[in-house]
């Protein structure tokens, strides 16, 4: 394409509006986060232990999040902030536990945005609620509300000294762990397989078609053993399609167990990006790594490679 000098001069105006505009776009934007955490607490007793991100009501208000005091001692968590903003000065939401809230060890605490319609699901209130609740206020260094996306975002939380205790991120982010946390369906959840097992990494949670607000599983020790036997569980993908020709499943969500064989990106012509991933069944060996179970490769109802 040819440009010339005086269709140079034409766009100079809009040029300039986009220099403009690139040197007053959030930080975020660049790449180049200002981060909300001033170091790591010493303290890491709490940990985010579950997340619910989608909703079965509109609006998102049933979503909430659960903390746990890992630790066998009481922690006090005033002035500890909870919220899905990864950057200062950004347009998320970071809320403050303005009283003293102590957490007996091993107790586990919800963070809800809706007192009501988290009652309403669950029989009984969260501990803290996004809607009303004057024991949480919203930080001065970010801008926002707490909301987590649907697509994808993170949690964090800091200590009283805005030190990084516990994050994480799921979905489509990446910010805290890569890979991130697996997407989850409607009302479902992510959990940590065992609240006291922090590798700060996703695969120290797993999706939950039935959420466990309040309630953590712990272990007597943390090992990669120890891991892998609460991650089992899972439906085989062998048996998604089940014996008839509809899916005793379907309309249903449901977390299966296997092994990914293969994985294919594709771009469709508006731009869309798909990711396939082959999937068969696998049963884990008590060495943790995984065996194919040759009798439900075929009926897997998925492409192998
Ligand atoms: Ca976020
Ligand atoms: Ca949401
Ligand atoms: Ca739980």
């Amino acid at each position: 394409m040819t440009f010339y000098k005086h269709q140079f001069f034409q766009f100079l105006p809009l040029t300039i509006l986009f220099i403009l505009f690139c040197l007053t776009m959030p930080i975020s934007a660049q790449g180049q986060l200002p981060p909300i955490a001033q170091g790591e607490s010493a303290d890491a007793c709490m940990l985010i232990t579950e997340v619910q991100y989608t909703s079965v009501t509109s609006g998102g208000l049933d979503e909430w999040v659960e903390l746990t005091n890992v630790c066998e001692v009481a922690v006090d968590i005033q002035n500890y902030k909870v919220g899905d903003e990864e950057s200062r000065g950004q347009r998320e939401g970071m809320m403050r536990f303005a009283e003293s809230t102590v957490v007996q060890a091993r107790q586990s605490i919800t963070i809800a945005q809706s007192r009501d319609a988290f009652a309403a699901r669950w029989g009984f209130e969260p501990t803290f609620w996004l809607d009303g609740d004057a024991r949480l206020r919203a930080v001065d260094f970010v801008g926002g509300d707490f909301r987590l996306a649907n697509d994808g975002d993170e949690v964090i939380l800091l200590d009283a000294d805005n030190a990084l205790v516990d994050a994480v991120s799921y979905g489509d982010s990446n910010v805290i762990l890569s890979p991130p946390i697996i997407g989850t369906g409607r009302g479902e959840s992510f959990a940590r397989l065992l609240a006291n097992c922090d590798t700060d990494r996703s695969a120290d949670f797993k999706p939950l078609n039935q959420p466990t607000p309040g309630l953590a599983n712990f272990a007597d020790e943390c090992s990669s053993e120890s891991l892998a036997d609460a991650s089992s569980g899972g439906l085989p993908i062998g048996q998604l399609q089940g014996t008839g020709v509809v899916s005793p499943y379907v309309n249903e969500f449901v977390s299966f167990e296997g092994v990914v064989t293969g994985f294919h990106r594709d771009q469709n012509a508006s731009g869309v990006i798909f990711h396939t991933v082959f999937v068969q069944d696998a049963r884990r060996k008590r060495c943790g790594s995984f065996q194919r179970r040759q009798e439900n490769e075929r009926g897997a109802g998925y492409a192998t490679s």
